[in-house]
């Protein structure tokens, strides 16, 4: 599989879009995941320990902000890096926070969804079949990176 010229170009004009608005979409991407999956509300000391509503958690905003921004520029960055790279931390590191959390192949399926979901919503003008392919397989680059180091951490 291969990630095109085209697909990148996909990637790159959804997300000039969609970039000032980071902070909206990322606590979308998140509220959308704790949708279908609430107890993974749960992996997350800040929500564990906090009375507020998710919507008015600053500690999720600037997380999940954060999550979104670095999914989003290692599929900007795929073609011209040639492989996945993450910004702000590790490989390793998000391989081994997966691992010690226990993720396991449903709940990126899960991610996969909500994130697809989220930049729908976002670019509904844009989105197409290939734009979705397009997402769909830097996402899943990013996956098979992270469980590539979720293998060396067992
Ligand atoms: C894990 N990885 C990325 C995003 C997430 C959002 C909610 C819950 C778990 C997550």
């Amino acid at each position: 599989n291969v990630f095109t010229e085209e697909q990148e170009a996909l990637v790159v004009k959804s997300w000039t879009v969609m970039k000032k608005n980071s902070a909206e979409l990322g606590l979308k991407f998140f509220l959308k995941i704790f949708e279908i999956a609430p107890s993974a509300k749960k992996l997350f000391s800040y929500l564990r320990d906090s009375d507020v509503p998710l919507e008015q958690n600053t500690k999720l905003k600037s997380h999940a902000m954060s999550v979104f921004v670095m999914t989003c520029e290692s599929a900007v960055r795929l073609r011209k890096a040639g492989k996945v790279t993450v910004r702000e931390t590790t490989l390793k590191k998000l391989g081994a926070t997966h691992f010690k959390y226990g993720v396991v192949d449903e709940h990126f399926e899960v991610t996969k969804f909500a994130l697809l979901e989220t930049i729908k919503e976002a670019v509904p003008q844009m989105w197409s079949a290939e734009m979705n392919n397009a997402w769909g397989e830097a996402y899943e680059r990013l996956v098979a990176a992270i469980k590539a180091e979720m293998v060396a951490c067992s």
